[in-house]
Parts: C-alpha cells; sequence; structure tokens
C-alpha cells in the first residue's frame, strides 16, 4: 500500500501540472475557433444584407435602414450594426454602435491585426465588409458582435479541463494501486513458493493450479541458481560468520535442507549407571564426546555408539533408542551392544593395544593380534548394520569417528552408494615406516577411503596420511588438491582443527573466579595464597603426566623457593583400565607423585595433588578458574581439548598455559608457553615463568587466545566439515546429471 502511494501522489502532481499548463494553451485555440466562426458570420451577414441595404441606399432611405439594423441585432450576439457611405460620412447605425467606432478610422479595424475591442459590456468583435455602389464606392459595412460568450465558454472549458486531468488522475492512480497490490502479492507468493521450491515446481493440489510446464525449467534454474549464489555468497561470508550452535543449525538447514545426519562413534555421550537402587547419569571424560555433543544438539540426528553403562539397557526403548540430554532431549542414541568378547578384541585389542600406541609417538608397542582382528572386522560390521537401520533415507551423512572405526566407511559406502562418509580420526596419523608395521595396514587404508572426507587436526597429519597411501596403495594421489582417488571413487583429505563450544556454557563459569580459588585451596586444604597449578586428562600415557611429574620436581629442585608454596594438582579420569598397559601407567603415576611428595615432604602442603577420579565438568572448570597455571605435557595428542578449555575458563584474563610441543592445539596457541615434555629442565623454567608471569603478560597472552578459541570453535569445526560435504554432494548431484545427459 505504502508502494502505491509513493506511486500515485506523485502522479497527481504531475496531471495537475499539466492541467494548470494545459488550460490557457485551450484557452487560446478556443478563442481563435471562434473568432474565425464570427469572421464567417459576419461575411455571410455582410452578403445576406448587401442587396436590401443596396435597395435602401439607393432609395435614401437612412431611417429604415437604422431600423432594419435595428432588428437585425436583435440577435443577441450581434452587438452593433452600421453602414458608412463614405470616411467622411456620420454612420448609420443601431443604437448600440461604441463612440471608438466611427467612419472616419475604419482602416484601423480592417486588414490584419486584433479586432478586438474591450468595452464596459465585454469584448467586442469589430468586423468590417466593403458594400460597394455607385453612389458610394467606399461604403462600409460594419458589424460588431458580443464577445462575452466567449469569455464564458473559456471559463467552462478551463474547467472542463481541470475536470478531465482530474478523473484522469483518479482513474490512472486506481488502475495503477490495482495492478500494484495484484503484482506485487502474486510476485511475492510466487517468489516465495519458488524459493521454498514450491509452486512451479509442485505437483498441482486441489487449491494449487496446475504449474505450467513451460516454466518449470526456467524455475528450476532459478532455484539452482539462487541455491549457488546462497552457496557462493556464503563460503565468500565465512569469515564473517560467527559461529554458534544457532549459527550451525541455521547454515546446515539451509545447506542440509532437515538431511539426516547419523554419527557413529564407539564412546557414547550419555551413559546410565546403576547404583543401588537409583540410575545416574554419566558423561563421559573424552574430547570427541566434548566435540561432538554440541553439534548433535545443533543437528538433531541420531548417535550410534557402544552401550557401556551398566543400566543402558533398562532406559533403552524395543529399538535400543534413548532421547538425550535427559533434562532436555533433542537427539537420541542408538546403542548398540557389544558381548565380552567383542568389546575385549576390538576396543582394548585392536583399537588400544594396536592402532592407539601405532599412531601415537609415545614409545609404547603397539600389539596386533589376530583374533583382535577378527573382532574389530565384525563388531565394524555390526555398526554398518545400525547405520543402515537408522538412515532415513538412501543418503545420510555419516559422520564415523575415529580409529575405532576405520573399515567403517568403505563398508557404509558398499550398502549405501549415495551416503556421504565424512570420517574424523581424532588421533595423530604417523609416518608411512610406522604405520607400516601394522599387518593389516591396507585393509585400514582402503576402509578408511570409503569415506568422502577424511579430517585430521593438523596438516601434518593429512600430509603423513597421504604419504602412507602413496606408499602402499594403488591410488592416485593429488597432493595440490588433496585427494585420494582409489577405486573409482575420490576422497578429500583435509585438515580440520577441532575446538570446544564456545562461549563456554554459563553453569561452567558461573562461579566468580576469586570464590572458585578459594574454594579449591580450601577442599585441597591449601594456604589461601598457594600457587597452584592444574592438569587434566584421561589417565593415558599419551598424555606425559609422569613426565609433568618430573618437571614439577625438577622445578622445586631448580627454585627451592616453591618448596611449600606451590602444588600440582592432578586430575586424572581413569580410562582403559581393563588394558595391562594402563594398569602399569596408573600404578607409576600413584608411585611417582608419592616420591616426589615423600621427596619434600615436611615442607607444608604436598608438591602434587593427585586425584584419580571422575570429575563432573563443572568441577573441572573450578579447577581451571582456581589455578594460576595449567600444564598440558602430551607426548603426543592429535589436538588436546583441556588446553583449550583451560582458556575458555579464564573470562578474567589470567592464568598462564603450559603447552606440549606435540599437541596439535600448539599449532593454534602459540601464545601459550610451547614446551618440550621430555626437556624436564624446559618445563620447570617455563613453570617458574608461569609462577612469576606478570598480571599485563598473563592478560595479553590469555587475550589473544580466547580470541583465537571463540572463533574457531567447535561449531566452525562441524560446520566447515558439513559444508564441504553439502558442496560435494552439490557436485556429485551435477556430474550425475551430466553423466545421464551424455549417455
Ligand atoms: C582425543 C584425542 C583430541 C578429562 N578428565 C575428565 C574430563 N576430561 C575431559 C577434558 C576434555 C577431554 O576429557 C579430554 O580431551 P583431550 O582432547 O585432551 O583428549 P582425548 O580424550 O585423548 O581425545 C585428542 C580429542 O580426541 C578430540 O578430537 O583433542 O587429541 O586424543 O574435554 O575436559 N572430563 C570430566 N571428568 C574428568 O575427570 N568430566
Amino acid at each position: 500500500m505504502r508502494l502505491s502511494l509513493r506511486f500515485v501522489l506523485p502522479l497527481l502532481l504531475v496531471l495537475a501540472g499539466i492541467a494548470y499548463a494545459v488550460a490557457p494553451l485551450v484557452d487560446q485555440l478556443t478563442l481563435r475557433w471562434f473568432m474565425r466562426d464570427l469572421e464567417m458570420r459576419s461575411s455571410l451577414i455582410a452578403n445576406t444584407l448587401e442587396e436590401p441595404l443596396q435597395e435602401q441606399l439607393a432609395a435614401g432611405k437612412k431611417v429604415r435602414i437604422a431600423a432594419f439594423f435595428n432588428r437585425i441585432t436583435r440577435d443577441e450576439r450581434l452587438y452593433a450594426v452600421g453602414y458608412c457611405a463614405s470616411p467622411t460620412e456620420k454612420a448609420v447605425a443601431s443604437p448600440a454602435l461604441p463612440a471608438e467606432v466611427y467612419c472616419a478610422d475604419l482602416k484601423r479595424w480592417e486588414g490584419p491585426g486584433d479586432h478586438l475591442l474591450k468595452s464596459a459590456q465585454g469584448p467586442l468583435l469589430i468586423s468590417v465588409k466593403p458594400i460597394v455602389s455607385d453612389a458610394a464606392p467606399d461604403g462600409r459595412l460594419v458589424l460588431i458582435h458580443d464577445m462575452s460568450f466567449i469569455a464564458r465558454r473559456s471559463e467552462e472549458s478551463k474547467r472542463y479541463v481541470l475536470y478531465l486531468f482530474m478523473a484522469l488522475g483518479v482513474v490512472v492512480s486506481l488502475v495503477t494501486v490495482i495492478i500494484a497490490q495484484i503484482s506485487w502479492h502474486g510476485w511475492m507468493a510466487g517468489m516465495r513458493s519458488l524459493l521454498r521450491g514450491e509452486g512451479l515446481l509442485r505437483e498441482p493440489t486441489a487449491e494449487r493450479q496446475p504449474a505450467l510446464p513451460e516454466f518449470q525449467p526456467i524455475a528450476r534454474d532459478l532455484q539452482r541458481l539462487i541455491r549457488e549464489l546462497e552457496t557462493e555468497n556464503r563460503t565468500r561470508d565465512e569469515g564473517q560468520i560467527i559461529w554458534s550452535a544457532e549459527s550451525l543449525r541455521a547454515i546446515l538447514h539451509g545447506e542440509l535442507r532437515g538431511e539426516d545426519v547419523i554419527v557413529v562413534s564407539n564412546r557414547e555421550p550419555y551413559l546410565h549407571q546403576r547404583h543401588g537402587d537409583h540410575i545416574d547419569v554419566q558423561r563421559p571424560a573424552s574430547g570427541l564426546v566434548t566435540a561432538l555433543e554440541p553439534i548433535m544438539r545443533a543437528c538433531s540426528g541420531t548417535w550410534i555408539a557402544h552401550g557401556s553403562g551398566s543400566a543402558d539397557r533398562e532406559v533403552v526403548d524395543q529399538h535400543d533408542h534413548v532421547a538425550v540430554p535427559p533434562d532436555k532431549p533433542v537427539y537420541q542414541i542408538r546403542r548398540v551392544w557389544l558381548s565380552a568378547e567383542e568389546e575385549a578384541g576390538y576396543y582394548y585389542g585392536f583399537s588400544n593395544e594396536g592402532l592407539w600406541p601405532l599412531c601415537h609417538i609415545a614409545h609404547v608397542r603397539p600389539i596386533f593380534r589376530s583374533g583382535d582382528w577378527a573382532q574389530y572386522v565384525a563388531v565394524n560390521r555390526k555398526f554398518a548394520k545400525a547405520v543402515v537401520s537408522e538412515a532415513k533415507t538412501s543418503a545420510p551423512i555419516v559422520l564415523v569417528q575415529d580409529y575405532h572405526f576405520a573399515l567403517l566407511p568403505k563398508m557404509i559406502r558398499d550398502e549405501l552408494p549415495d551416503a556421504t562418509v565424512i570420517t574424523f580420526w581424532h588421533i595423530p596419523w604417523p609416518n608411512p615406516e610406522s604405520f607400516a608395521i601394522c599387518p593389516w595396514r591396507d585393509e585400514i587404508l582402503a576402509g578408511m577411503l570409503g569415506s568422502a572426507i577424511l579430517g585430521f587436526h593438523t596438516q601434518f597429519h593429512v600430509n603423513n596420511f597421504v604419504d602412507t597411501v602413496d606408499r602402499f596403495l594403488e591410488a592416485r594421489v593429488d597432493r595440490e588438491a588433496f585427494t585420494v582417488s582409489f577405486g573409482g571413487k575420490l576422497t578429500s583429505v583435509r585438515r580440520y582443527p577441532i575446538s570446544i563450544a564456545w562461549p563456554p556454557e554459563r553453569e561452567m563459569v558461573g562461579k566468580a573466579v576469586a570464590d572458585c580459588r578459594t574454594d579449591i585451596r580450601q577442599l585441597n586444604e591449601l594456604p589461601p595464597e598457594h600457587k597452584l597449578g592444574v592438569g587434566v586428562d584421561r589417565l593415558d600415557y599419551t598424555k606425559g603426566i609422569m613426565e609433568r611429574f618430573r618437571a614439577v620436581r625438577r622445578l622445586l629442585e631448580l627454585s627451592p623457593e616453591w618448596i611449600g608454596r606451590f602444588s600440582f594438582v592432578q586430575i586424572a579420569a581413569p580410562s582403559r583400565s581393563g588394558i595391562e598397559e594402563y594398569r602399569n601407567h596408573e600404578q607409576q603415576v600413584r608411585d611417582m607423585a608419592a616420591r616426589i611428595n615423600g621427596r619434600f615432604a615436611g615442607n607444608g602442603p604436598p608438591p602434587i595433588v593427585l586425584k584419580i577420579e571422575h570429575h563432573e565438568p563443572r568441577d573441572v572448570y573450578e579447577y581451571f578458574r582456581a589455578a594460576d597455571l595449567c600444564f598440558v605435557s602430551s607426548l603426543h595428542d592429535g589436538m588436546n581439548l583441556v588446553a583449550k578449555e583451560f582458556v575458555a575458563a579464564r573470562d578474567d584474563e589470567h592464568g598462564v598455559l603450559i603447552l606440549s610441543q606435540f599437541t596439535g592445539a600448539a599449532r593454534e596457541l602459540p601464545e601459550a608457553l610451547i614446551v618440550n615434555p621430555y626437556d624436564a629442565d624446559q618445563c620447570a623454567a617455563a613453570l617458574h615463568m608461569a609462577l612469576t608471569m606478570p598480571e599485563a603478560e598473563q592478560r595479553d597472552r590469555m587475550r589473544l587466545m580466547r580470541g583465537l578459541v571463540a572463533e574457531f570453535n567447535v561449531f566452525r569445526w562441524a560446520g566447515r566439515m558439513l559444508l564441504d560435504a553439502a558442496a560435494m554432494r552439490r557436485r556429485s548431484h551435477l556430474v550425475d546429471k551430466s553423466g545421464a545427459a551424455t549417455s
């Protein structure tokens, strides 16, 4: 409506202007017409009068002539009539002849020029016609017409012109408004339905008109164009996107249009544990779970995982589903049950005694048993079946997580050729020589290459993988595009550095830093001003916990002023305790902590506080906020999320991160104090530097690191992978189409 008014008002103004300009022209034109008519009329009257007038003149009856003229002027338009026999004589005329018209001056009213005379009665038109006889060779008949009727008519015609333009304006405006409204609504509805993929492309229904077949190709092209533009814009604007659960959800909704998203991981995001007569819900200590949980919340898909909680079977429905998170369910877990043999062979054996040490350079020998391998194959197949049964379409997007499922991508592709499998390998990938010791290396590589996208944390791991494939498989490797073509299928191998949710959940950082400092020190019986370091890990030999303790010992040796003034709290979540190597490692960690504490006993609080137990995430964050420093000393780590969590926890911009150079995180957080965990002296120096670092420097470093984690958060990690998958699906649709067109 506003649009219409915006158009109509100027239109009316323009029309009024035109009317104003046109009216005088019309006036002049009509005046000229009338004068020409009157001239003709005068000639006609003169011709008619000539004969009777000649007779009267010949009879010399001037009085009768005057009476005759009088009669004629009863015509209301003929104002006066007169006759001049010669310029020197007085005119014989009807009484109304104006004084300005006299015989001696008749030349003035003859010939071209203005013959109008303005009198008190109004304008008069003077017309002089020769009436010649032998007696009066210069005789002239004067006819004077009353022109006041012309002025009246001119007023009327001006009025009519104005009315005409007003009516025209109203009609044009009405037509404009009606057309504009109809077109706007129609156009908007059309565009809306077109953008929704409806309308022209939809089948006709009772309410909807049938689609015009000739418009369908145009509509399709338009839709495709719009989508391509959207995608291009998004790619161009990606740097501008503030990645959050909402923006991820919005982008995925637009890009994947509610497609079927399935996650497969060994570890489930929620375990149900029985404690006596009640069931507890536990969130496991796992970087992978920490990273994927927010994505599932954003996508509302299905997460397939090993049901390993003691009460897991009690809470699922008949399809082995349970809705989570328990307080506000938004997605579902599909639990897969494993026998003790399967778990022993697939999980503890091949995955954690074989692949885990194989991929980490932590100087623990991998153990490969054929029995474990058989279970690994069988369990991968079991999960592949679960994927097929959970898929709602023939082309789901399946996010396969980690080294437990190296064979799964190919198994899924064999069953669902249109599925898009994205595999993320959360741990490092070794160089080809190291990987070559695996007896089933070719099967593992071929299994992984069933993925459309294969992701690692760092470019270094990407390069190692591509080198390994190049060395051992008959595959075509493109090192520019980082793609591998194997068995006629293409896999894109890319770097997707994982991260954490940003901003951290409110309940994690809700408690003030000062309160965290006080409470944690009280809880651990430490003085209020005691310096505190913290480490949080699964109890795993790759995390370098012993190297960390060695560094603390070295600090106290090199800088004894810290004895009794500094303690290091190590939170270690028990992990894989079914494996001997892990049990031994736990024992070694306990022994070492005890030895160091023993050595410095009697000087106040112990240097090492070892807490081998599961902590709730909120408790972990409370430690992060209470500490002066956080020490991550992994011997080898894909990424290490603890480093990023510590940074996220410190909204006070204080605290120092000491970070092993062998973590993926070290590439992203150079403002941390980067150390070699094998170098105890260097680590001790870093500890001392952290404990004495001025607040301003702490703030500067922390600010930069927080900026990076905020920007490169887990939503970006997931979004980037899923957007790449969506682009890949679009490309393959195009290839399929052009293939069909040319075949
Ligand atoms: C693999 C890769 C990669 C630790 N103790 C407790 C606890 N945690 C949480 C931490 C953190 C997670 O566990 C550990 O994450 P990391 O990244 O450090 O390590 P991995 O478990 O080895 O994860 C690793 C990761 O996958 C992601 O791709 O970064 O390189 O090895 O979130 O806070 N959480 C709770 N209680 C604990 O006692 N609740």
